[in-house]
């Protein structure tokens, strides 16, 4: 019972932090010929008034020994040591999940995408905007319908504030800085105070283009837009232009194109007319340009607009825009993808 007794002194002393040392404290202790047997072995040994008091300090000791070992398996050895030897490096890793890109961000990386190639790059501006770069800078006089308190979300504080209606802001800011010739799209989020329905919403995304050099002409315009339609929808698209009016553009067109969905025969989709408007365009008109220091003698320049959600509607089916600013994490998994 004393040698018992140190056993214990000895284990409580001992440094066991790794797979080895405790592999030979178990074999010390609880192998087939250590200690813990040993002394279950001294038992016939033991006077027979001695056996119960002895049994109890044995077994006690027995399990004492046993926990020590599982505990130490836990927090050294054990654990570490045979996760490592069990890791296969050779094997690829668990998957991360991926998320998904919003529709409208998969269209919008298309459509600037395919002007980059062209050598439009992409430039940004505030979506809080003053009247001066919203309106007046785009040839939009004060009574145009456009600058309705209907159309327009004001800011309460300061009514020369608004939530801009289209991204020509950025064209005016881009054009005051000076610096010429200019190639750049301009894709963001624009605000309309309309009634929310499935076909539109009170902000919605739009993306524009400007060009400004010396002898930049209508042609330059007809050919840079059709060359984009035919990257997005295929080389055998048909496209119209129509005469149409921008205050901001002279002479000023919307261009269609026939109709992905009866392919010019008529539908619901086109209105019968075989035709879906994608985009409005023109020349950029000259009080633009001297509104923001550009001699329009000098310069000429083309611009075009449209908007994002009605082309996404239409590549995926979808017959909703709410969707595009729901969050429902059904609708948007199944955009999923590396892009
Ligand atoms: C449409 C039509 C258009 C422009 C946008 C523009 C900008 C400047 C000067 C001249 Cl700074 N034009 N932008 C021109 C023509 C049409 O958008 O229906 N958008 C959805």
């Amino acid at each position: 019972m004393q040698q018992i007794e140190a056993y214990k002194k000895e284990i409580e002393a001992l440094p066991v932090t790794d797979a080895k040392s405790l592999e030979e404290y178990r074999i010390k202790y609880l192998g087939t010929k250590g200690i813990v047997k040993a002394l279950m072995a001294e038992m016939k040994n033991v006077a027979n008034d001695q056996k119960k008091a002895f049994g109890q300090v044995m077994n006690e000791f027995k399990q004492f020994t046993e926990a020590k070992y599982e505990n130490w398996k836990d927090i050294a050895g054990n654990g570490a040591a045979s996760a490592v030897a069990d890791i296969d490096t050779s094997l690829p890793g668990d998957p991360l999940p991926l998320g998904s890109r919003h529709p409208i961000s998969l269209m919008r990386n298309k459509m600037i995408e395919i002007f980059s190639r062209l050598g439009f790059a992409v430039a940004d501006g505030p979506e809080i905007e003053d009247d001066f770069h919203n309106f007046t800078a785009l040839n939009l006089p004060e009574h145009h319908p456009a600058r309705d308190m209907q159309d327009t979300f004001y800011v309460q504080q300061n009514p020369d504030w608004l939530l801009r209606t289209h991204t020509s802001n950025v064209q005016i800011r881009e054009m005051e800085k000076g610096k010429l010739p200019l190639r750049i799209v301009m894709p963001g989020r624009v605000y309309r105070n309309e009634t929310v329905s499935a076909r539109s919403h009170c902000f919605f995304h739009q993306i524009e283009g400007l060009y400004i050099d010396e002898n930049v002409s209508f042609a330059d315009l007809k050919q840079t837009l059709y060359f984009f339609v035919q990257e997005m929808y295929g080389k055998n698209i048909k496209v119209r232009f129509r005469p149409s009016y921008f205050p901001f553009t002279e002479p000023s067109a919307e261009m269609d194109i026939e109709c992905q969905i009866c392919h010019g025969a008529g539908c619901s989709i086109c209105k019968r007319t075989g035709w879906l408007e994608i985009l409005g365009c023109g020349m950029v008109h000259p009080n633009v340009l001297t509104n923001c220091n550009i001699d329009p003698n000098k310069y000429t320049g083309f611009a075009f607009g449209m908007g994002i959600e009605r082309p996404t509607l239409l590549k995926y089916g979808i017959n909703d825009i709410r969707l595009f600013s729901e969050n429902d994490v059904r609708f948007l998994r199944q955009f999923t993808s590396a892009v």
